[in-house]
């Protein structure tokens, strides 16, 4: 009897199929459960005659493993597969690292140039790369043949109109519909992206970016520019830095100055960054020319002002010691890397 029923069983094993874990589980339940078929059979297998136990008890016993065997084959096979289950993931693995990349070195400096003019009270502007003649020549004093105006210096949507249209060579433009739309006194820097018809070069680039400052109002003089320079300066340079400022000329700035800052790697003592003088040159600046504050409805009777201008590569190049740049263009990720921790990002 007992043998005919392992026997059975045994068959129904060797048929098993289950489709998920659920039904895996069922199977369990129903051979080898507290009320399972197998389990019944060592039940029955108390009343077996002694001298019979020895072998009854090993083909039960070999019956268990059989079914136990099978059912985790079963739920090993369903593990993936049963939608009621949930898909099974492996919380331990260690995530997708994640190129997050870092900041572009001229955003690097521009943000630091625009931080500390902020914390001088500047706002910060900015305005169109495709402007007008008007805005970037005409009402910043340029006279009518000035090379800039040629097609040699400047990028031209659409020439030969009385006002044509043109890729801004400095971002000046913005200081001038600043100056059109709001009464002075005025504290604004604008940073951007300008373009001039370069050859490209280790020192030129037909695209390169501007941070320019203008600050108008009453009774401003040439001491408050050298002043707003030098505490800039010692921002951007460092405490110790100097500045020397030599007699230069713009078209919209009278009188004008170029400004050089003390070498910050040598210090005064001539390396070959400062090329032997001890002096880098940083920017250009001046009194903004009362006719620059007529053509946009200042009255340069009442205020004065001073504006400055500056190239973020050239301040970069200086700031970590680049010799070309081309190198801000090119985008090669083995430049780009030596930047990444040059910030948080
Ligand atoms: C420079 C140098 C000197 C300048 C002048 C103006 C404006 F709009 F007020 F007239 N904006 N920027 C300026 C003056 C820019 O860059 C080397």
């Amino acid at each position: 009897m007992l043998k005919e029923e392992i026997e059975q069983i045994k068959a129904e094993i060797a048929g098993l199929k289950a489709c998920s874990q659920k039904e895996a589980e069922e199977w369990r339940v129903r051979l080898l459960g507290k009320k399972g078929e197998i389990t019944q059979l060592f039940e029955e297998f108390r009343t077996v005659a002694p001298e019979l136990k020895k072998e009854f008890g090993r083909t039960l016993n070999e019956l268990k493993q059989t079914a136990m065997a099978k059912i985790a084959e079963l739920k090993a096979a369903t593990e993936d597969s049963g939608a009621q289950d949930g898909p099974k993931q492996d919380l331990s693995m260690p995530g997708d690292p994640k190129d997050l990349g870092s900041r572009h070195p001229v955003s690097i400096v521009r943000q630091e140039i625009v931080e500390i003019f902020r914390k001088f009270g500047y706002d910060v502007a900015e305005g169109p790369e495709i402007e007008d003649d008007y805005h970037v020549f005409e009402a910043l004093n340029f006279p009518a043949n000035h090379p800039a105006r040629d097609m040699q210096d400047t990028f031209f949507v659409s020439a030969g109109h009385l006002n044509p249209i043109l890729l801004r060579t400095h971002t000046s433009s913005i200081q001038v519909r600043t100056m059109e739309t709001v009464k002075p006194p005025i504290r604004v820097i604008c940073p951007g992206r300008v373009f001039r018809n370069e050859a490209i070069s280790a020192r030129a680039h037909c695209i390169f970016h501007q941070v320019e400052g203008l600050y108008i109002d009453e009774k401003v003089t040439f001491a408050d520019l050298k002043q707003a320079i030098l505490l800039f300066a010692r921002e951007m340079f460092g405490a110790d830095a100097k500045i020397r400022m030599r007699p230069s000329y713009f078209p919209f700035t009278e009188p004008s100055s170029e400004v050089d800052v003390s070498c910050n790697i040598c210090h005064g003592k001539g390396c070959n960054v400062c090329k032997g003088t001890g002096w880098l040159e940083i920017l250009g600046c001046g009194m903004v020319d009362p006719n620059v504050l007529k053509a946009s409805g200042i009255d340069p009777q009442k205020y004065s002002g001073f504006a400055f201008g500056m190239g973020i590569e050239r301040i970069a190049m200086l700031k970590w010691q680049v010799n070309d740049l081309r190198h801000y263009f090119e985008n090669d990720l083995r430049f780009l890397r030596e930047f990444s921790t040059a910030v948080e990002v």
